[in-house]
C-alpha cells in the first residue's frame, strides 16, 4: 500500500450497518477524489454478505489506497440482555482501545501523517489519538439540526431535572421549530438508563475533535449550520460534506421490472427501512388504506412485530407468507395496481425510477437524503424517536412531507392513510411538496460533492490542513 499524498486517514466506524454505510461513502470520496490513503477499521464480528457488499464499494478505488484491518472482537458477554444499542456500541469501542492503540501505533510508524476519523460512538478513541499526537475528527452521519442538539446536550443535562420526555416543548437554538421532549432520540428518553450516560459521555467529548464532518448540505440546513458556525468558540469547526448516500449495484429485480410498466410518477413506494416493521393491526390499516387510495404502490413488507415496541433495531426479515398478515384477498384485489415484495427492495434504484412519485418512509436520514436526491416527496411515518424529529423538520420546516395523524392508541387508521396517500399523489398539497422537493434535489445536485459544490469545498477546506500538517 502506497500513500499518494503522504496523508493517511484511519477510519473507525462503530458497529452497525447504519454507521458503516455513510463512512464507506465518505472514505470513497477521500480516496477517489482527494487521493488519501485509507485504513478502514473493522470492530464488528459481522461477516455478513450485506456488510461485505457495502465494503466492496471501496474496492473500486483500488486496494492500493484502501486497506481493511480487523480488530479482535470485544467481549460484551457480561452485559445484561436489556443493555441498549448505544451502550453496546460504546462499550465495544471502549473495550477495543488497547488493540486500537497498537494498531494506530503501527500505522503511524508507516504513515507519520495519519488522521483519525471516528464516528459518534467512537469518541473514546480521541484519547488514543492524543497519546499519538494525531489529528482527530468526528464523523456525524446524521443532519446538522441533530448535531446542534447533541452539542447542547451537556448544557441541557445540567439545566433540566427530570425527564426530557416530560417537557411539552423544547426550544433549542439551531432548531427553527420547538418540539416535544418525547420526540428526542431514544437514548435521551430515559436518563436513568446506561444508554443515556453513554450518549452524554460521547456528546461531552465532541468539542475535543479538531473538526466535525456532517452528512448534510448548506441549502438543506443553513439555519442549523449557521448556529454551529456561531458557536465556534466552544465547538469545533463543522464541515457539511453531504449528501453521502450509497448507490446500489445494478440489480435486475422483479420490482424494477414492474415499475418499468407503470406510468411516470404514479407509484408510491412504501418502506420502513432495514430495521422497521409494524404491528399486525397497523398492517391491516395500512393495507386497507393503500387499497382504498386507489393509487399504485410498491410495498416492502416485513413480518409484523409480535412483541411490544414499534420496531426492532436490527434487520427484520420477512418470514413466512405475507398473506398470513395481510387482509384476506388483498393481494388478489390489488393485483396490477400494487406490488408487495418481502423484506427488501433496491431502494436507491426504486427512488430513481421514473414511475416512482412518492415515498412513504420511516424518515431515516439516509432515506430522506436519497429521496431528496431524486426529488420524491414524502409521507413521514416515523418509527423511532430520532425519526420523529426528522419528520418535524421535513413536514414543518422544509415542507416536503405529509405526516399522517396518529391516534391515541398509536395506530394510524386506514382512512387517514387513504387521505395522505391520495393527498400526496393526486392533491394540490402533493403538487406543492413535489415542487419543493425538486428544488431541493437541484440544490443537492449543485452543492453536493461534485467539484465546485459547497460540500466539496468544505471537504477540501478540512483536508487542506491534513496535507499541510506534513
Ligand atoms: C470483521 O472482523 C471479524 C472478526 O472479528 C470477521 O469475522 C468479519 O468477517 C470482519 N468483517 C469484514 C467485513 O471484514
Ligand atoms: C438483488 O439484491 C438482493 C439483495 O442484495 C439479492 O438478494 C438479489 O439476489 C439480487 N438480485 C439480483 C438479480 O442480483
Ligand atoms: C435531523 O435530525 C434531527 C434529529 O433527529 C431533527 O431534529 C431534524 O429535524 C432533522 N433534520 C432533517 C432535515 O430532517
Ligand atoms: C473554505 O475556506 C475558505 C477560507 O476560510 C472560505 O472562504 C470558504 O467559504 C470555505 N469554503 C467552504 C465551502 O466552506
Ligand atoms: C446510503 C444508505 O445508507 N443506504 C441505505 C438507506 O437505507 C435503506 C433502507 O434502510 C437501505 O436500503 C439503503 O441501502
Amino acid at each position: 500500500m502506497e500513500a499518494k499524498t503522504g496523508a493517511h486517514v484511519a477510519i473507525l466506524p462503530s458497529p452497525g450497518m447504519g454507521h458503516l454505510i455513510p463512512l464507506v461513502v465518505f472514505a470513497k470520496h477521500l480516496a477517489a477524489t482527494h487521493s488519501f490513503s485509507i485504513t478502514f477499521i473493522n470492530l464488528t464480528t459481522d461477516s455478513s454478505a450485506a456488510q461485505s457488499s457495502v465494503l466492496s464499494n471501496l474496492n473500486d478505488v483500488g486496494l492500493s489506497s484502501v486497506q481493511f484491518v480487523d480488530l479482535p472482537p470485544a467481549d460484551l458477554s457480561d452485559l445484561p440482555s436489556s443493555a441498549k444499542i448505544e451502550t453496546r456500541i460504546s462499550l465495544t469501542m471502549f473495550r477495543s482501545l488497547s488493540s486500537l492503540r497498537a494498531l494506530l501505533g503501527d500505522l503511524t510508524s508507516k504513515f507519520p501523517n495519519t488522521v483519525l476519523v471516528a464516528d459518534i460512538f467512537g469518541t473514546d478513541a480521541f484519547d488514543v489519538a492524543d497519546e499519538l499526537s494525531l489529528p482527530k475528527y468526528l464523523f456525524f452521519p446524521s443532519n446538522a439540526t441533530f448535531l446542534s442538539l447533541v452539542c447542547q446536550l451537556p448544557a441541557l443535562d445540567t439545566k433540566v431535572s427530570g425527564e426530557y420526555r416530560d417537557l411539552r416543548e423544547l426550544r433549542l437554538p439551531g432548531c427553527s421549530s420547538p418540539f416535544p421532549g418525547k420526540d428526542l432520540v431514544s437514548p435521551l428518553q430515559d436518563r436513568k438508563d446506561a444508554a443515556y450516560a453513554w450518549f452524554l459521555h460521547q456528546a461531552k467529548r465532541y468539542p475535543r475533535a479538531d473538526g466535525i464532518f456532517v452528512n448534510t448540505f448548506e441549502a438543506l440546513e443553513s439555519q442549523a449550520l449557521q448556529f454551529l458556525k456561531e458557536n465556534r468558540a466552544s465547538f469545533p469547526e463543522v464541515f457539511p460534506v453531504g449528501p453521502l448516500t450509497l448507490e446500489q449495484p445494478e440489480n435486475d429485480s422483479d420490482c424494477l421490472r414492474w415499475l418499468d410498466e407503470q406510468p411516470p410518477g404514479s407509484v408510491v413506494f412504501v418502506s420502513f427501512g432495514s430495521g422497521g416493521t409494524l404491528s399486525y393491526e397497523q398492517y391491516q390499516n395500512l393495507a386497507h388504506g393503500l387499497e382504498k387510495s386507489g393509487q399504485r404502490f410498491l410495498w416492502v413488507i416485513r413480518t409484523p412485530e409480535l412483541t411490544e415496541g414499534p420496531a426492532a433495531f436490527f434487520t427484520v426479515e420477512s418470514k413466512g407468507d405475507p398473506k398470513a398478515y395481510l387482509p384476506e384477498g388483498f393481494l388478489e384485489r390489488t393485483k396490477g395496481v400494487g406490488m408487495v415484495v418481502p423484506s427488501w427492495a433496491p431502494q436507491t434504484r426504486v427512488l430513481a425510477h421514473a414511475a416512482t412519485g412518492g415515498f412513504l418512509t420511516h424518515c431515516g436520514w439516509n432515506s430522506t437524503l436519497e429521496s431528496i436526491q431524486n426529488g420524491i416527496p414524502l409521507i413521514a411515518w416515523p418509527l423511532y424517536a430520532e425519526q420523529k424529529m426528522n419528520a418535524i423538520l421535513l413536514v414543518d420546516e422544509i415542507k416536503v412531507a405529509i405526516r399522517p395523524k396518529i391516534q391515541e392508541d398509536g395506530i394510524i387508521k386506514e382512512e387517514e392513510i387513504e387521505r395522505v396517500v391520495r393527498g400526496l399523489m393526486e392533491g394540490e398539497e402533493g403538487k406543492a411538496l413535489r415542487a419543493k422537493m425538486r428544488d431541493l434535489r437541484d440544490a443537492a445536485a449543485a452543492t453536493a460533492l461534485a467539484e465546485g459544490g459547497s460540500s466539496y469545498g468544505s471537504l477540501v477546506n478540512a483536508t487542506q490542513k491534513w496535507r499541510s500538517n506534513v
